[in-house]
């Protein structure tokens, strides 16, 4: 099989409620900029990033799938992918100007690409080509109920319909508002709400200082919160260090992280204890895969980001052992020929062939802002 034509795609899917916001970041719509690889065996590899919706950025993305890497891709088969990523991510007139950011997101959605091609050539979902198993258990934990421009009242509602209508047993709410007091108190009540058996995720997306942090996040122990992520600047690792020696809840985080080299500081610092990779920020699955075993070799779970709403790694948590939860939100589910799909708080594993990252005909003809 030899690769063909590479054919850039942007989609930009409404956020819930038309708005939500964590403590750094506030979007109307999720994007995912990414590719379709075709080839002469009229296989289509489907791989794409996460963005924040932005079309001018989102289409420095595509052009540099397109036109950096492209040239390097055609005619070359699309299963040797673990070579391809070395002969992409070594590529030194690109790595010249970004060995993160938009270059890394573009090779990441080539590399997705790549093993969705791969698994479909196999005829099996992605896991499965993965030596994972359906029988595993993948907790699903819901980021939907807890934006920080919920009011608290919308927020405890919210919570309590995914535990109690939606089979939910944990959520994830944001934290670092401006008033510290207010995040204590909006964890309280959800606590108070959901009762001592569910588990509460909460995440002050880089915003404290370190001081703020060991103040602020000390006292969630109150609330046994499972854990906080990423309490202070995402790039700094001597922090999080003295923050873990520092506080009882452990800490989360590696959404913002490009390097599998970044996670090792981390790991190796003692600096995080729920590690949190996201496929679409590293260079894809192949990257991916290396922090994963990193963490598992350290004893550390891995809970990985979802950049991509999941698509990709209900696929990658069915397959490597140190993935047991993994995060949902439901931004993509109507652009997607197979949503990830949850029953009871699990993950139910996909049967179709791929890695889950197939647009539907509906999204490429309509939504496609290329
Ligand atoms: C905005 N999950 C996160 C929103 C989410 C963000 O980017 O999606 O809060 O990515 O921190 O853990
Ligand atoms: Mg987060």
């Amino acid at each position: 099989m030899k690769i063909t034509r590479l054919e850039p795609f942007i989609l930009h899917a409404p956020v819930t409620r038309g708005g939500i916001a964590d403590s750094t970041h506030s979007l109307t719509h999720w994007g995912a900029p990414g590719v379709a690889i075709h080839t002469d065996a009229g296989l289509t590899g489907y791989g794409f990033s996460g963005t924040h919706a932005h079309l001018a950025t989102d289409r420095l993305i595509a052009d540099c799938i397109l036109n950096s890497y492209g040239p390097l891709l055609l005619g070359e088969d699309p299963g040797e992918v673990r070579a391809l990523w070395e002969k992409l991510h070594k590529h030194s007139p690109i790595y010249w100007v970004g060995r993160s950011g938009i270059t890394h997101l573009a090779l990441g959605a080539i590399d997705i690409a790549l093993w969705d091609l791969k698994a479909k050539e196999a005829g099996l979902p992605l896991w499965k080509l993965l030596g994972g198993s359906a029988a595993k258990r993948v907790e699903a934990y819901n980021t939907d109920g807890g934006w920080l421009n919920w009011p608290l009242e919308t927020m405890v509602s919210d919570c309590k319909r995914l535990i109690e209508e939606e089979g939910y047993r944990a959520v994830k709410l944001k934290v670092g508002g401006p008033s510290p007091n207010e995040d204590l108190k909006r964890v309280e009540a959800v606590r108070r709400a959901l009762g001592p058996s569910i588990r509460i995720m909460t995440d002050a997306n880089g915003r404290w200082s370190l001081p703020q942090a060991i103040q602020t996040a000390g006292r969630l122990v109150d609330f046994d919160v499972t854990w906080i992520e990423e309490p202070i600047y995402f790039d700094d690792v001597e922090g999080h260090r003295r923050l873990a020696e520092t506080i009882r809840t452990p800490i989360a985080l590696g959404e913002q992280l490009y390097t599998a080299s970044h996670f090792r500081d981390f790991i190796h610092a003692g600096a995080v204890h729920y590690v949190q990779p996201d496929a679409v920020r590293l260079a894809g699955i192949t990257e991916f895969w290396q922090v994963a075993e990193m963490a598992y070799g350290s004893s550390l779970p891995v809970a990985p980001h979802v950049g991509d709403m999941a698509q990709v790694h209900q696929h990658l948590c069915f397959a490597h052992p140190a993935c047991s939860l993994l995060e949902y939100i439901p931004w993509l589910r109507d652009w997607m020929e197979h949503p990830a799909h949850i029953e009871d708080g699990y993950y139910v594993a996909p049967e179709a062939p791929g890695a889950g990252t197939t647009p539907t005909r509906r999204a490429l003809e309509e939504i496609n802002r290329i």
